[in-house]
């Protein structure tokens, strides 16, 4: 049976990573910052089978014991501070954690492996926000990076980590530079699901308005259910390697708009939606559009829930989650 150790296991990702790891037979760790955590029972109804361990990206020593109790086959690195409005204001918290960790985890399976890197191989959550201001549309591979937050750097960051272990211990270390990726168990502060779920509040009559910031800014928004697969198939290749996940589309938060209440059969949302200056971001990346040409070629993968499908499955989530919360609607 083989092992995978996860971190940023309560995470988006990190469940459907689980899931998918789960049912194909592995033994899942899963690991968790401090003890008690509020969502520890949300992953154990997720992955029943779970090994919860505790850790934190800020302390090798919690690694290295974490690779110790695991001894895992595969490591996947998604814990981060991974809201890239917040990381203005916690720009150092964000450097330590999102960067920082990257090269703690490393460490770990270096000393844990006795500099043997390859016995385990390594996922590294990349993003697409290291292309930033971007060099080349669509962005591939080979696009020089240009981020533009703090967490874009510190992202960037991990990712020369990650191709520097590799170069320098042989490790079998894949960084995936994954554009947006979305679900029903997204966070409510990121704009997809801060609108489907004011769309879900609005149609109930629960709330009046969504506030929000740059309604012209556009992004490649793909179903993170898919988005997991490629991590797995990453670790899977002969050889470790780099790849963009991506759906090659692009869409504005006004499609967003569009479509998310359109789905609640209203056709004009301007009446619901107001602009706050608070939700502008000191400096936005260009138009990120990722060529996912690599992965569909050695790793065979493609997205299968497309723009629409991804933004209607969310409202009915959301729909079905706020009736429950709100039973007299
Ligand atoms: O913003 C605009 C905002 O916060 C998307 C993370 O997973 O993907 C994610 O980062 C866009 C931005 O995601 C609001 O200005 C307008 O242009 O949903 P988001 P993100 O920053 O793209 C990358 C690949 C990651 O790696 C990250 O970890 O939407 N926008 N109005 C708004 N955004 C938010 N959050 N809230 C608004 O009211």
């Amino acid at each position: 049976m083989p092992r995978a150790l996860i971190t940023g296991i309560t995470g988006q990702d990190g469940l459907y990573l689980g899931e998918l790891l789960a049912a194909k037979g592995y033994e899942v760790f899963g690991m968790l910052r401090g003890q008690n955590n509020p969502k520890a029972p949300i992953v154990e109804a997720a992955i029943p089978s779970i090994q919860l361990l505790e850790g934190d990206l800020r302390d090798l020593s919690s690694l290295i014991s974490a690779m110790e109790i695991a001894q895992p086959d595969e490591v996947y690195n998604l814990g981060a501070i991974s809201f890239v409005g917040l990381s203005w204001k916690l720009a150092e918290l964000t450097g330590e954690i999102t960067g920082m960790g990257v090269l703690r985890v490393l460490e770990a399976i270096r000393i844990h492996t006795q500099n043997d890197m390859s016995r385990v191989r390594f996922y590294q959550a990349s993003s697409s926000e290291m292309f930033g201001k971007v060099r080349e549309t669509p962005q591939r591979e080979a696009t020089a990076f240009h981020p533009r937050s703090p967490y874009g750097v510190a992202k960037t960051f991990g990712h020369y980590m990650t191709v520097n272990y590799r170069e320098s211990y042989g490790a079998f270390a894949c960084s995936g530079i994954l554009f947006n990726h979305e679900s029903p168990r997204r966070g409510y502060e990121f704009v997809t699901r801060k609108v489907t779920r004011g769309v879900a509040r609005i149609a109930l009559g629960l709330q009046e308005k969504i506030e929000l910031g740059n309604l012209d800014a556009r992004r490649d928004w793909g179903f993170a259910g898919d988005y997991v697969e490629a991590m797995w198939l990453m670790l899977q290749q002969d050889e470790p390697g780099d790849f963009v996940i991506a759906t090659g589309e692009t869409h504005s938060i006004r499609d967003l708009l569009d479509v998310a209440f359109a789905r609640v059969g209203v056709n004009d949302w301007t009446p619901y939606v107001v602009q706050n200056p608070r939700f502008f971001r000191p400096a936005e990346v260009d138009l990120l559009i990722g060529d996912a040409t690599c992965a569909r070629d050695k790793l065979g993968w493609k997205p299968q829930v497309e723009f629409r499908g991804l933004v209607e499955m969310m409202v009915t989530a959301d729909l079905e989650i706020e009736r429950k919360l709100s039973p007299q609607r």
